[in-house]
């Protein structure tokens, strides 16, 4: 398991739900706290030159773990499920060059409030959309190796997959082996009956997670039992990474270290516990060949 924390450029608006903005002036800033990658934030590509990011990222041992794109829909109102076809192409255009910059930058785009709202239209015709788009992109995003990870989202912020069953459900209709999902245990905590459990009883489907505690603070200053949760991933057998997404509060820098300092303790031990378990099941395995 390696943790990650959210960046955006300067320029992003207020709605940019990151931890940190600047990517020059925050990634040594992350890195010397000990995270091991930064999720990218961005409403368009071209936010990043990627030889730059690349140096930077070598220069500070840091990854990409993934591209979020909350300010499409945020700044841009985009959505997957928007019933006219000059928007929906605007979608498809914006995700293209996402993925492209992906196959090089941590291989996984997020598709989260982006999604769209359902609002008056009908479920299906909602569902509809949303399922043939993401199928086209899946399409495209797979010969360069990039996942599409879908977050579900409490009910206060979209109407269409709040939990994470739901969001199982439209991933099978979706059916494409490059459709993940994106469980972020702030929403879960609105909306799913359990948050270990249900990570796990979901488990083939979970590719990255977003970290936060009850009061989207970092995670320690609420009442989400981490302990809890990571035991359940570790039963399960998650090794992906986990991202903070938190308000910069009090400050970017205060809500950056007390994440640090309460959750890298926690997965050097889950490395740990991972490690050994791999390694005790690899001696079950040669002793039940004897
Ligand atoms: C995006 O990752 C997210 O969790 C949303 O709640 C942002 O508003
Ligand atoms: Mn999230």
């Amino acid at each position: 398991m390696k943790l990650s924390i959210a960046i955006a450029d300067t320029h992003a608006l207020p709605s940019a739900f990151v931890v940190y903005r600047g990517f020059d002036l925050c990634i040594p800033k992350a890195a010397c706290l000990g995270f091991s990658g930064v999720e990218l934030a961005l409403k368009r590509a071209d936010e990043i030159h990627p030889v730059r990011m690349q140096t930077l990222l070598d220069e500070h041992r840091m990854e990409v773990s993934c591209i979020s794109t909350g300010q499409v829909y945020a700044d841009d109102g985009l959505m997957f499920t928007d019933p006219k076809a000059d928007k929906r192409q605007q979608v498809r255009a914006v995700f293209r060059e996402l993925i492209d910059l992906a196959e090089n930058f941590g291989g996984l785009v997020n598709i989260g409030r982006v999604r769209g709202q359902i609002g008056d239209s009908p479920r299906a015709e909602a569902e509809n959309l949303f399922i043939e788009l993401a199928q086209e992109l899946c399409d495209y995003a797979a010969p360069r190796r990039v996942t599409l990870i879908l977050e579900p989202v409490n009910r206060y912020e979209i109407d269409f997959v709040n939990s994470v069953e739901e969001g199982v459900e439209l991933m099978r209709k979706v059916d494409r082996p490059n459709m993940m999902l994106m469980p972020d245990v702030f929403h879960m905590n609105i909306e799913d009956r359990s948050l270990g459990p249900e990570l796990a009883r979901h488990i083939a489907y979970v590719k990255y997670i977003h970290l936060a505690d009850s009061n989207r603070l970092a995670p320690g200053q609420g009442h989400l039992d981490f302990p809890a949760i990571f035991e359940a991933l570790l039963g399960a057998g998650y090794d992906g990474w986990v991202s903070a997404e938190i308000l910069p509060v009090p400050d970017p820098d205060l809500a950056a270290r007390r994440t640090a300092e309460y959750l890298l303790p926690m997965i050097a031990t889950y490395n740990q516990n991972t490690s050994e378990k791999r390694v005790s099941g690899a001696l079950s395995k040669t002793v039940g060949y004897r």
